[in-house]
């Protein structure tokens, strides 16, 4: 290479580098979501706010569409520091924090609103308490709506219609147990896998909220989508706790206040993508059923709580819940 060549791109690469390290240091955050989904949206929100409040010492970058892979390897990483942060559903948490299952037990908040008051509340601390012995850092929590059935074969309107079906469930025992005692069968399985198993009919469907029934393209291949709201699980924002412990406290006061900031901007994208969402899938022609008894849903799911709130601890926390105005 000639020498002018030489320096051509020598300065070309100062230059990339310079436009990737306008930070002094990039944090990893990954989420399974693709690009313009509420909660990728928020954490780059609150990478600019972050930035700013460090005056360029942090930034974040989102590596969004399971980039950094499926949840349960992506906490994984993050416990280990290999990854700093990671948004992902408290549902793949159940199986190692005990605390996680019950904000995730079916029908146990009234509404998203309710969820929203008990996880800024004491429990919500709880939770985040628990984390910090599991190497991770609870930042924040986000709204994720109600998670409902979606299959492929038939229009579901009572619990009767579900007998014998087989839904994938997040990778956590108590969805499964939860799905059983609706008269249904789980299959736990990583959210990737989803479309593919409906459509080659590994799985009649699955459950979720409408962002993500929409967002995953599920609505394509399950057209038939029962809003029986069974579960309100909140989203959760970690960070490594090595990763945490290597800021200055300086910085780690800008994380937790940027964190909490972008709750807001989580709250207003999420309002509106649900309501989108719904127009683009019943535009698209799938068939919603929202007259639905949730009454018998409820009364089944006695065994679940059973099984899963045994510790004093444990009621302690669902009677907390329950008094949360
Ligand atoms: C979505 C959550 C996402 C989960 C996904 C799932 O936002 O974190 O990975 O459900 O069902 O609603 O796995």
């Amino acid at each position: 290479m000639k020498k002018r060549h030489i320096l051509t791109a020598l300065l070309a690469s100062v230059a990339l580098a310079g436009a990737a390290t306008a930070c002094e240091r990039t944090l990893r955050s990954a989420d399974t979501h693709p690009d313009g989904y509420p909660t990728v949206e928020a954490v780059k929100a609150m990478g600019k706010m972050l930035e700013e409040k460090t005056n360029g010492r942090l930034c974040i970058e989102v590596f969004f569409g399971a980039q950094l892979g499926e949840e349960k390897d992506a906490i994984e990483q993050t416990q280990f520091g290999v990854i700093d942060m990671a948004r992902v559903s408290l549902g793949p948490f159940n199986n190692i924090i005990e605390e996680t299952q019950i904000p995730s037990l079916p029908y146990i908040f009234r509404s998203p609103d309710h969820m929203r008051k008990v996880m800024a509340g004491p429990v919500g601390q709880q939770i985040k308490d628990a984390f910090t012995q599991h190497d991770l850092i609870g930042l924040t929590f986000y709204d994720a709506g109600s998670r409902s059935f979606y299959n492929s074969q038939k229009p579901i309107h009572s619990m009767a219609d579900l007998a014998g079906m087989k839904f994938r469930v997040m990778q956590s025992d108590m969805f499964v147990d939860m799905v059983s005692a609706l008269g249904a069968n789980a299959t736990p399985m990583p959210y990737g896998e989803v479309y593919s198993s409906i459509q080659t009919g590994v799985i009649d469907g699955a459950e979720n909220n409408p962002p993500s029934y929409e967002s995953s393209g599920h609505y394509e291949v399950a057209k038939y989508y029962t809003l029986d709201q069974h579960l309100i699980v909140p989203e959760v924002l970690v960070m490594s706790k090595k990763t945490f412990d290597s800021l200055s406290a300086e910085d780690q006061a800008a994380v937790k206040e940027a964190a909490s900031a972008s709750n807001a901007v989580m709250q207003d994208l999420w309002n509106k993508r649900e309501e989108a969402s719904m127009e683009k899938v019943k535009a698209a022609g799938i068939e919603v059923v929202t007259d639905i008894d949730k009454t018998p849903f409820i009364e089944a799911m006695a065994p679940v709580y059973e099984k899963y709130v045994t510790s004093d601890k444990l009621k302690k926390m669902v009677e907390d819940i329950q008094a949360t105005e």
